[in-house]
């Protein structure tokens, strides 16, 4: 049995990690109230949350920067629960937040995106939820907050730490601490 899984009457209880991320409107706004909406469920203790991070964002769809930020929970719910209660999160915020002032933008816009990085030690792959996250390795918007809550914290099917697949990322985005991401600089 792993060291993440733990039992409480015959209750399974698992650490796993959270991404949160959002480029549209109140971004940390959007992310607190999901942080929030995370605490309100009786089956999930939020253990630590990381500093909240300015990061360029990835895939030529998206235009405008995300804030992201990582959670650790520990929780009853499986991985499929817990994906239930995620979508559920985002679609409330959505809802919420439908009549948001979106600023003009050609790229893809997201109020919420939670997504599972890890589950505990599990590995498994179905085309509804796999864990760990695909893409988790390849995203230093997801790997620099990890690397604060969870340097150590071992990748299930690659067998490297957070803090040794950050230092392997070969052309990482820009991850900027919130707060200190300065104007874009006129160049020539
Ligand atoms: N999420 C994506 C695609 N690109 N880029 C950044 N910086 N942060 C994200 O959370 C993000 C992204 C799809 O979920
Ligand atoms: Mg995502
Ligand atoms: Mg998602």
């Amino acid at each position: 049995m792993s060291e993440k899984r733990r039992f409480r009457g015959n209750q399974r209880s698992v650490t796993a990690y959270i991404g949160l991320g959002s480029n549209v409107g109140d971004r940390v706004g959007f992310v607190q109230q999901a942080v929030q909406l995370l605490k309100d469920i009786p089956r999930i203790k939020v253990l630590e949350c990381s500093s909240l991070y300015e990061t360029e964002p990835v895939g030529d769809e998206y235009a405008e920067w995300f804030v992201n930020a990582v959670l650790a929970i520990e929780t009853e719910l499986t991985c499929e629960e817990l994906l239930d209660v995620l979508k559920d999160i985002e679609a409330r915020l959505n809802e919420l937040n439908k009549v948001v002032d979106r600023p003009r933008s050609p790229g893809r816009m997201r109020i919420i995106d939670l997504d599972i990085l890890f589950f505990g030690n599990e590995v498994h792959g179905t085309s509804y939820l796999t864990v760990p996250h695909p893409r988790v390795h390849r995203r230093a918007f997801a790997l620099v907050p990890l690397l604060e809550i969870a340097p150590d914290m071992v990748h299930p099917s690659l067998g490297k730490t957070v803090a040794q697949l950050h230092d392997e990322l070969p052309e990482p985005e820009q991850v900027l601490l919130y707060g200190t991401r300065r104007p874009d600089e006129c160049h020539g």
